[in-house]
């Protein structure tokens, strides 16, 4: 109690500040200080630090500038070369180009009106039996009405469905992609953004990545097959041979994916692959253009990350990765299955990234606020899964302990990985078959029909598991129960469902019956209440992110009415789960201390049993990314100790 006293204390003294830096806006002095801080609001904060040292103004960076809507893209180029930059790459349908120039003219640059923001091009690296403990296998048989009245079978696969996967690349000549007719490969289309003209996977990452959304079985019940074993698989190169890549690859890829996503019915992006989050999710170029493909109607799911213990092995909070941080994205972390198809010995690994997320703004007043989003929204198995080993590739050739049967030959050959890497294309592929089965979901429902049905696992809270451990079963039931003729135009509170009944909310898996969540994450705090089922809520359809149904001011957060209907729900705390709804279980936290502009879960502030880390770690002077990228990695070839691998 004392700490909330004192919490509070700080807050106000915060808004104090705030308002006293407001009021002295208006003098003249303050004000020209208030143009002065213009140009750092729009720099990255990693960006301003470098721009700090001595001597370092000469130094050429290469950033990513993103433009205000209105502005046409050869606009800056005048400009650029007065500052001795010029652009590397333009990002056409994202608003943004990928630009060099010297350090020192950074500032100028994002002074400019029509420059919203500009971050160093980062660099970003992989993150790195499910069918039936997901409970995709059980979803696969549907019967649904067809001519004259007759049930028809339909067997979900991913058929139809387009999944992007930008990763290290698709081995396409692996026997996991067989397209079954002609021998043709299900790999679509490949194309390589990262300068080193191949499309194939040299580090082994992307492969097995692909393999788990959307790999074919070789044979009968082999364990092996993918959660959308016949999806057609869109192979975007963005991670080099040492399994690294740049901002400005990702965003060619995703501007790739927005121009092209008609041409290959692309429905689903994932991304496993993540770098840690610096500034706000709003100012993010990665996150940003993440916004722009679920509002063009495109499911995106991405990686939380591996940073969920420090390098002493100690719990952390607050190291979700970016674009994992972005609200319209289903980010994923990883659960251990313990290789048993009964979900009750089930756990979120240790390694996976914990919320809330840490991206932040500055603002005006020198006022620093932290995104504070709770994240991951789902998990799903990611320790030591089973997939394709792309031929020759790095991991398997350094870890050949990671090879699951030696014997098998190169283009039928398995192997294990662990991470959120692994977990995120079960998502993937758990969405390509909502969307064969219903394919007028949008990315919003699709994200809140995971969530519905997900299986909050008992003593872990929402930082660690979202809404709970993905149910295929349940969604696929959920899903196909939605009506098919919503529309931004549906009214907020019309049926949701064709049925006159929502479905039972329980799934029976490996022997066992579970209670789904029936709530969703919603920012900073969770919904909850019969209603997010049954009746059509605004924020499921196009242009908003579910998020965007709470409203919050000065400490407090509800129910916007204009966008969810009166009986739903928000929960006041962030809990330790009991292992049915969403909501039910300890307190951990007050949803409260994520809200006052992010003040409150300041710098280095204890939560819980870890602890939120303070920016200082996260600035990305290179060295701590570079461990992040090691935890990561680690994380890859090892998993948790605890595996109970076959
Ligand atoms: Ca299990």
């Amino acid at each position: 109690m004392r700490h909330l006293k004192r919490d509070r204390f700080r807050r106000r003294l915060a808004l104090c500040l705030l308002a006293l830096g407001l009021c002295a806006g208006a003098s003249d002095p303050a004000a020209r200080a208030q143009a002065r801080t213009a140009a750092p609001a729009k720099l990255a904060p990693d960006l301003l630090a470098r721009l700090r040292r001595a001597g370092a103004r000469q130094e050429r960076v290469s950033v990513i500038v993103q433009l205000k809507q209105t502005s046409p893209a050869g606009l800056l180029d005048p400009v650029l070369s007065l500052l001795g930059g010029r652009v590397t790459r333009r990002f056409g349908r994202l608003g943004a180009q990928a630009v060099t120039l010297p350090l020192g003219a950074a500032e100028a640059l994002a002074a400019r009106g029509e420059v919203s923001f500009v971050s160093p091009d980062r660099a970003v690296s992989a993150a790195g039996h499910v069918t039936t403990t997901t409970g995709a296998e059980a979803a696969r048989a549907q019967t649904r009405p067809g001519l004259l009245g007759i049930e028809t079978l339909t067997y979900l696969d991913g058929s139809g469905v387009g999944i992007a996967v930008l990763d290290s690349g698709i081995d396409a000549g692996h026997d996991s992609f067989d397209g079954g007719l002609l021998g043709l490969s299900r790999v679509a289309v490949s194309r390589d953004f990262t300068g080193e003209g191949r499309t194939d996977d040299p580090f082994g990452h992307g492969t097995h990545v692909a393999s788990i959304a959307a790999g074919r079985a070789q044979s009968q019940g082999d364990g092996h097959a993918g959660v959308a074993p016949n999806a057609k698989l869109i192979n975007l190169r963005v991670l080099d041979s040492g399994g690294r890549g740049s901002v400005s690859g990702v965003l060619a890829a995703l501007d790739w994916v927005l121009a092209n996503r008609t041409l290959h019915n692309i429905r689903v992006v994932n991304l496993s692959l993540g770098t840690a989050a610096v500034e706000s999710y709003k100012d993010d170029p990665v996150c940003q253009a993440v916004r722009r493909l679920v509002d063009a109607g495109l499911v995106v799911v991405a990686a939380a990350g591996n940073a969920g213990r420090d390098a002493q092995g100690n719990k952390i909070y607050g190291q979700v990765h970016s674009p994992g941080v972005e609200p319209s994205a289903i980010t994923v972390g990883a659960s251990n299955s313990f290789a048993t198809d009964p979900r009750s010995d089930d756990a979120v690994t240790s390694y996976s990234s914990r919320g809330p997320t840490r991206g932040r703004r500055t603002d005006e007043a020198g006022v620093v606020h932290y995104d504070n989003l709770i994240k991951p929204d789902l998990v799903a198995p990611g320790n030591r899964l089973s997939g394709a080993a792309a031929r020759g590739n790095r991991l398997l050739g350094e870890h050949p302990e990671l090879n699951y049967d030696a014997s098998q030959p190169a283009a039928r050959r398995i192997m294990y990985l662990s991470g959120s890497s692994m977990a995120t294309p079960v998502v993937a592929g758990a969405a390509a078959l909502l969307l064969q089965d219903n394919p007028r979901l949008t990315p919003n429902l699709v994200k809140a029909v995971l969530m519905l049905t997900a299986q909050p696992l008992a003593g872990f809270n929402q930082f660690e598991q979202g809404a709970g451990l993905v149910n295929v079963e349940g969604a696929v039931r959920l899903g196909h129960a939605v009506r098919g003729d919503l529309s931004a135009a549906t009214p907020l509170g019309a049926p949701l469902l064709a049925t006159d009944a929502p479905p039972a909310p329980e799934t029976t898996l490996g022997g066992e019956t579970f209670a789904w969540s029936q709530g969703i994450i919603m920012h900073r705090t969770y919904a909850f209440g019969p209603e997010l089922m049954t009746l059509y809520q605004k924020v499921y359809g196009p242009g908003l992110a579910l998020g965007d149904g709470v409203a919050e001011w000065a400490g407090w957060q509800g129910v916007d009415a204009s966008r969810m209907t009166g009986g739903v729900a928000l929960g006041a705390a962030v809990v330790s789960a009991e292992g049915t709804t969403l909501g039910a279980g300890a307190l951990f936290l007050a949803t409260d201390a994520l809200l006052g502009g992010g003040t409150l879960l300041g710098e280095g502030v204890m939560v819980g049993d870890g602890f939120v880390t303070g920016d200082g770690v996260l600035v990305g002077d290179g060295v701590l990314v570079g461990d992040t990228c090691l935890a990561a990695q680690s994380a890859l070839v090892r998993g948790d100790e605890s595996a109970g691998a076959p």
